[in-house]
């Protein structure tokens, strides 16, 4: 059995391609790295990679990781600029014994001197998205970005090795240096072959307070299914959050065990995700939370999917 779950509708490319290398027999690893560089690399998905929204500076500070779940190994990059490919230098420094996690200026030294492929990640596009929300925002709060937020995966192939990997440009006009949860394993992703493996995507600052892809890993390991560790996980935080705290941030979570079962859960509306698996092929569903607090989905619609595509790629009305 293999198979891939991705957050948002964004992933689906990615997750197609994955899926392609996987059916051929090609490694977890490899299968999870390139089906990231997919959405990095797509300019109009505004929260990743090429084309990412950027900080409150306008420049474009990118966070990604990767995870090996048979190794626990996990390399991971955070406020990084002008690099094509962050979850590609991630999965590279997961090789090193030691300094595993980079920021800023250390993580782009590092990709420089291995050769990682140099790039301006500010688009005209973005700029324009930018002054758009300065204008807009002054004094509102800081939110995750609505509707197409970090590209989360794990990914599991036939050999029965699960990775994980996210990548994102974070919260739209955070602060220079601000890291969010993609990088920081247990809290944006967590794998392990014997097991299964986690991502979130949300708001960094709360995601963080649950370490919530580790609870979900160890949920799963006492024998939770995906979907029910999911629900538990997020709806778990969600109450300690709001009784501590008055209020959550938003927390969407995918899950996949090491035989292919998966999950999803989210406290918000709108929530998106791309899955599939050997036999079933890639899809997008859209979750519904109910007043129980379970999660229920659907197959999005051909109208929601071209309707996708439209917004994402109109034209930024300054
Ligand atoms: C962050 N979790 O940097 C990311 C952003 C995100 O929905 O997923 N937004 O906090």
């Amino acid at each position: 059995m293999w198979g891939m779950i991705a957050t948002w509708r964004m992933a689906l490319e990615g997750v197609t391609k994955g899926c392609e290398m996987l059916g051929q027999g090609q490694n977890a690893g490899d299968a999870v790295e390139a089906a990231i560089r997919e959405v990095e690399d797509f300019p109009y998905y505004k929260s990743v990679g090429y084309g990412g929204l950027p900080n409150e500076e306008m420049e474009v500070e990118l966070d990604a990781a990767y995870m090996d779940g048979d190794t626990l190994s996990i390399g991971a990059v955070a406020a990084i600029k002008d690099y094509a490919n962050p979850v590609s230098i991630a999965k590279r420094l997961s090789q090193e014994s030691v300094n595993n996690v980079l920021v800023g200026e250390g993580a782009e030294k590092f990709a420089h001197k291995e050769g990682f492929e140099r790039k301006n990640m500010l688009t005209d596009r973005a700029k324009a998205f930018y002054r758009k929300r300065k204008k807009e925002v002054a004094q509102q709060e800081l939110k995750p970005y609505a509707g197409h937020d970090t590209v989360g995966m794990v990914c599991l192939d036939r050999d029965g090795k699960v990775t994980a990997a996210t990548s994102t440009s974070g919260l739209f006009m955070k602060k220079k240096g601000r890291v969010g949860d993609s990088p920081i394993a247990g809290s944006g992703f967590y794998a392990d072959s014997k097991v299964g493996g986690a991502s979130a995507t949300g708001l960094g600052e709360d995601l963080m307070k649950g370490c919530i892809s580790y609870e979900i890993v160890r949920l799963m390991k006492e024998g939770l299914h995906p979907q029910e560790a999911c629900e538990r996980a997020v709806n778990l935080l969600d109450q300690e959050l709001k009784e501590r705290r008055g209020k959550a941030g938003d927390l969407s979570l995918i899950a996949m065990n090491k035989e292919g079962q998966w999950g999803v859960a989210t406290n918000i509306e709108g929530f998106s995700f791309a899955v599939a698996v050997e036999g079933q092929p890639p899809r997008v569903y859209l979750v519904k939370r109910n007043e129980d607090g379970h999660c229920a989905f659907e197959e999005a619609s051909k109208e929601w999917m071209d309707d996708y595509m439209k917004t994402r790629m109109a034209p930024v009305k300054e």
